[in-house]
């Protein structure tokens, strides 16, 4: 059944330019998309790998009324502090662009109009609130009242924080403006819908019967939403922060942010191959691969595929590996309660430990069901894999090599049967390891390439070759080859993970030009290779600076608890 492919478009989720990134996003969506890319590059497969900030919605518009600036200055401070953050953990987009460039209005609002001229669309007339002062209509959170379940004065108008019930505006007891204070009144508005419920017949056979690979997670949403029925998807909202409505008598009214976003994968895809974007989005020998989190899953599989269905020209996503969350010291990751570990804040207290974030996010990623980041985990994974196992052997052979044989790669000779058994199971990792990238199981893939670690490790302390110095130099130099062949070796499997390291590795044992087809190979570095001097490739990770962590996280509990909002 599988199909070949001669390209992958990659996308990550575009975020909200409504705040910095966490550890959360990285570990749920960036450090997945960017392994496989990493992972699909170092083959010389040819990919593209998408991203950039979501800038419009409510809530940025919102942020930018309680600031008393407008929402490009939201969305402008924050975009290149995402930005940033990313670049700085190494993720390796193509293009990092934003959906208030030229492009994106342009391709958005020409998608919309092609929709509609081609009748994709419903319009309905519906009553919504309007607030008579401010003179406009109220998004859902726009709304405050008291929930009707459980007495909460400050309950929004699509849902009640304090009990976690959905709430549609009309719910709600005495509404309040959130914009004038004033009491809304019902007024008639027209909106375009797309509707679903016409295209639930081929979603369902799409996905239920031809992706049956997919993550069960993934799959499982996608069947309950298609078991409950679809319906009608209203695509434009009352709101003047937005992409204008194009046609006739959308005066004051803006695409839905959840129809502007996705297409900025397309428009970043123009905006970085102006020539020949459409390779990548409407030929059948491309494929393309959405990595988001849990609460996207519907937008992705549903939504977005029956808009590009709709258009026609375009193919559909061949997989959709989302995430779950990840949790933060046992509690869910909050920007407004400030539970979270902001990417610029950890560098500043981890300077250049991007690569242990990394490690441990992956080791740990909420790939089947949610998980939690704790500080603890984070020092013991470092202490106890990256320094102990990856870093002790790399520096056990550089420094070995470099006392016997003056850093020159020593000549093989024979190999006696511990080393083929040894070499026998570290092949055998090649093929696993590709298996789980190929599934897009990481954790289990870095784990493979960690055991390619261990095996290096258990071999240099099997053999000994600093005892076996005194008396067999021909057998040190056998081991010692060996050993530096592996270290080559985990220069390659790393990289998709911790590309830091990896390039460090390489500087290391002074061989830049390794590739994936390398993995497994004992030729990687030939005789009388010069390596240049060890360096440590992690430091251990002392209690004062995981307690220095912890203390912080308490006091922001302890500031949550006297001001709870
Ligand atoms: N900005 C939601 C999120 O960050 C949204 C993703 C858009 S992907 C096209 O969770
Ligand atoms: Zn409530």
């Amino acid at each position: 059944m599988s199909k070949t492919f001669q390209r992958t478009l990659i996308t990550s989720a575009l975020p909200y330019a409504n705040g910095p990134v966490h550890i959360g996003h990285l570990a749920g969506v960036y450090i997945p998309a960017d392994i496989y890319a990493r992972y699909l590059r170092l083959k010389g497969e040819e990919v593209l790998f998408i991203g950039g900030s979501d800038e419009h919605g409510v809530p940025i518009a919102l942020k930018a009324k309680a600031e008393g600036i407008s929402p490009q200055e939201i969305v402008d401070r924050y975009h290149y502090i995402i930005k940033k953050s990313f670049e700085d953990f190494g993720i390796t987009f193509d293009i990092y662009s934003r959906t208030t460039s030229a492009i994106h209005y342009k391709t958005a609002s020409d998608f919309f109009r092609k929709l509609y001229d081609k009748g994709e669309f419903i319009e309905k007339t519906s009553e919504q609130y309007y607030d008579e002062e401010a003179k406009q209509f109220l998004a859902d959170r726009y709304i405050t009242g008291e929930c009707p379940h459980c007495a909460n004065k400050n309950a929004y108008g699509d849902q009640c924080e304090a009990c976690g019930t959905s709430l549609t505006p009309l719910d709600l007891i005495d509404p309040k403006s959130a914009i004038s204070g004033s009491v809304p009144v019902l007024k008639e508005t027209k909106h375009w819908y797309l509707p679903l419920d016409k295209h639930e017949a081929w979603l369902k056979k799409w996905i239920l019967e031809d992706h049956k690979e997919w993550k069960s997670n993934v799959y499982g949403q996608c069947k309950s939403w298609l078991d409950m029925g679809l319906q009608p998807r209203a695509v434009s909202r009352d709101l003047d922060w937005g992409i204008p409505i194009p046609v006739e008598g959308g005066e004051g009214k803006v695409l839905y942010v959840w129809f502007d976003a996705p297409i900025g994968y397309i428009s970043n895809t123009i905006e970085h191959s102006p020539d020949d974007w459409e390779k990548w989005w409407k030929d059948e020998s491309s494929r393309m691969i959405h990595f988001i989190g849990k609460d996207n899953i519907v937008f992705h599989c549903i939504v977005f595929p029956a808009m590009l269905k709709a258009d026609g020209t375009y193919i559909l996503p061949e997989n959709v590996p989302a995430n779950e969350f990840l949790n933060l010291e046992g509690d869910k990751i909050s920007t407004s309660r400030n539970w979270a570990v902001w990417l610029h804040e950890y560098l500043e207290d981890f300077p250049e430990k991007q690569d242990v974030l990394r490690y441990v996010l992956t080791a740990n990623a909420p790939e089947t069901k949610d998980n939690d980041f704790t500080w603890k985990d984070f020092q013991a994974r470092n202490n106890n894999e990256l320094v102990a196992v990856f870093g002790n052997f790399v520096n056990r052979a550089l420094v070995l090599t470099h006392k016997y044989f003056e850093g020159k790669v020593p000549a093989r000779g024979a190999l006696n049967d511990y080393d083929r058994a040894t070499l026998d199971e570290f092949k055998r990792i090649r093929q696993d390891l590709e298996d789980c990238l190929n599934q897009f199981r990481f954790r289990d893939a870095l784990k493979e390439a960690m055991n390619l670690a261990r095996i290096g490790n258990k071999y240099l302390a099997d053999t000994e070759p600093w005892k076996l110095a005194k008396t067999d130099m021909e057998r040190t130099a056998a081991i010692l080859n060996i050993s530096l062949q592996i270290a080559a070796n985990l220069a390659i499997a790393f990289e998709p993970f911790l590309p830091f390291s990896s390039e460090k590795l390489k500087r290391i044992i002074n061989k830049k030009d390794l590739n994936w087809n390398g993995l497994g190979s004992i030729d990687l570095l030939g005789a009388d290779h010069q390596l240049n001097q060890p360096e440590l490739l992690f430091e251990k990770i002392e209690d004062e600076m995981i307690e220095k962590q912890i203390q912080k996280l308490q006091d922001t509990k302890k500031a949550n608890n006297q001001n709870p909002n």
